[in-house]
Parts: C-alpha cells; structure tokens; sequence
C-alpha cells in the first residue's frame, strides 16, 4: 500500500487506478484499505488540491470545455497534474454507466492529465456512490480535480455540495434557462459560461439574456452578480479568462470542509439505512469529528449494521 500510494504521487497512472477502485469496492476488506490509503497520503501531502464542478444540461459543451480549460490552465501552470470525472448518466434497465453514449474527453497529449468516469445513481441525486470519496482521494494526489456531471434532475444541485467552486454551463437560447430558475438551479453556481459563443451577436445576445434573467432572481444580489464566461471552441475564446477564475477560486475553509464531509456521511447513512439511521446515529456523528474521513465512515456504518443485526 505505502509503495502504492508513493507511485500514485509520483503521477504513475496504474496505481492511481489501483487506489480510485479501492475506493469504488464494496468488498469488506476495501475499507480497511481507504483508511490506510488516506493515512497514507495525510502524511506525505498535508495540501488538497481546489474541486471544481462543472454541470449543465446534456450537450451543453461541457467536455469540450473541460478539454479547452485544462489546456489553458496548463498553458499558465506547465507543471501541474489534473485530474477530471465524469459523472456518466447510469442506465434504468442495466444500473451500468453509458460510457458510448457520450463525447468522450481526449486528453492523451498530456502526460500530467488523467480521466476517469463513474456511472451516477439518481437516488443519490444524480453524482456516483462513490464519487465525493474519489475526489477526496484525487484532490491529495493532483493539483486540480475537475468533476463534469450531467444535468438529470438535481445534479446541479448535489455538485454544489461537492466541489469547492461550481460553473454552470449554457448553451445561447436553449431555454435551459428558464428550467433551471424554476429549480433554483441558476442560484447555485459561482459563475456561468455561456457556450458556443461563435458569433459576436449572438454572444452579445445571450449575454443580455442571462443577466435579465439573473436579474429576476431573488436570492442573487444584483450589485453581486456571479461572473458571466463566454466561450467558443470554434473560434477558442473565452477559456484562457475562465482558467484565470478557477485559478482564483480557493477551496473551503476547515469549517465548510468538515460540513461537507457531515453531509456525506448524512448523505450515505440515510441511502443505506433511512430516516431511522440517521436518527440513531446523528449522536454519533457529532462525536466521531477529529478523526479521519475513511475511519468515520467505517465506523458509523459498522455500528448501525451491528445495530440492526443485534
Ligand atoms: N459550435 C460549437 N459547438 C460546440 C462548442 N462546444 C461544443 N460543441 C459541440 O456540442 C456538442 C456537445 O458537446 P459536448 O462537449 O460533448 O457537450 P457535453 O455537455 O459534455 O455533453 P454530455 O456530456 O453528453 O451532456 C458536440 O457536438 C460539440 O462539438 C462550441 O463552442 N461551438
Ligand atoms: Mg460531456
């Protein structure tokens, strides 16, 4: 394991792996192995890298504009590795992810990026079982850890409980618009890009849109706006501006860290065990903050399932 953890630093791409389908195992013995996986690389990494989700409705441009960003942040920051998920719509009928069914991400020229997809559970709004878990893993290992989820309900949503800094992206006159206003989507966002932006008018256009429809929105402050990105892979703009945000953005502090870690816990006890767990453990929760993520989870699941058998 400790051989394991120092190649998956080193950027060796096998042992990343090796380490991600650890933690995507449902195999008892699995999480004996997160726990020293994450003692592990708490000792030779104190920092964590920013998480930066990326959600909008299907076709949006998202991947193409994952593909241009990256390249941009790693024109500004040659030595960095980034990693990047997918969050792929998981068949009703089969529970498997429908990994052809997308525009994949081609990142081969680039040594210091890696690509990973995870097949997303709509019970758990939409982003994988295990994908809060992986990231918490990718950001000690990369220097940036970008997460791209599909818009299927309340994605959006449940990304902004993920990552430390959420873009939502648009597509000019699509109407997604008015959908996501109506399911408070459009308030979750730290900024907004505007894809496809291939025409100066049309660019201008949509612009205006979304900053009249930002206006009707209660809960943003108007002299508060979030930034408004405009892109075009077709004519490559926009990107390099919209590196420089994620660039600025900052991960959260202890506190909103530690209120995300609660939630997953939260999150992951009730998919498993009801309302009725979460009640008996909610004592529990609160006592066992201070210890690592990996033993928490461990040790509340292991109590409540002792719990029911008894
Ligand atoms: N004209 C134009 N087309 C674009 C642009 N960006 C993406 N596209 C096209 O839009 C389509 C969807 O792009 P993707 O990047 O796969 O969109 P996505 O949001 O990742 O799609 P899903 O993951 O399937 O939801 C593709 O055919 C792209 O070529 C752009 O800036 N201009
Ligand atoms: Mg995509």
């Amino acid at each position: 394991m400790v051989d394991l953890v120092a190649q998956a630093l080193a950027g060796e791409k096998f042992a990343i792996a090796k380490l991600i389908s650890c933690f995507e195992s449902a195999h008892p013995d699995a999480q004996k192995d997160c726990i020293a996986i994450e003692k592990q690389l708490i000792a030779q990494n104190p920092e964590k890298a920013l998480l930066v989700g990326l959600t909008g409705a299907p076709g949006a441009g998202k991947s193409t504009l994952i593909q241009h960003l990256v390249n941009s942040i790693l024109a500004m920051r040659p030595q960095w590795r980034i990693a990047i998920v997918a969050v792929d719509p998981s068949s009703p009928v089969s529970g498997g992810s429908l990994l052809g069914d997308r525009t994949r991400v081609q990142f081969e020229q680039h040594e210091q990026v890696y690509f990973r997809s995870q097949a997303s559970d709509l019970e758990l709004g939409g982003i994988g079982r295990n994908t809060y878990r992986v990231c918490r893993l990718l950001r000690k290992i990369f220097n940036l850890v970008l997460v791209e989820s599909v818009g299927v309900g309340q994605s959006e949503i449940e990304i902004a409980h993920l990552a430390d800094t959420t873009l939502l992206a648009l597509q000019p006159f699509s109407g997604d618009e008015i959908q996501f206003m109506k399911s408070g989507i459009m308030e979750v966002p730290q900024a907004f890009v505007i894809t496809k932006c291939d025409a100066e008018d049309l660019a201008k256009r949509s612009l205006h849109q979304l900053q009249a429809s930002l206006g009707f929105l209660q809960r943003i402050d108007s002299k508060n706006l979030p930034p408004i990105f405009q892109t075009s892979s077709w004519r490559r703009t926009g990107f390099s501006e919209l590196a420089q945000f994620v660039l600025s953005a900052q991960p959260l502090d202890p506190a909103a860290e530690l209120e995300r870690e609660n939630y997953f816990l939260r999150k992951e006890i009730r998919y498993y065990f009801g309302e009725y767990g979460l009640r008996r453990l909610e004592g529990r929760i609160v006592e066992t903050v201070g210890k690592n993520f990996e033993e928490r989870r461990q040790l509340l699941l292991g109590e409540l399932r002792a719990l029911l058998e008894a």
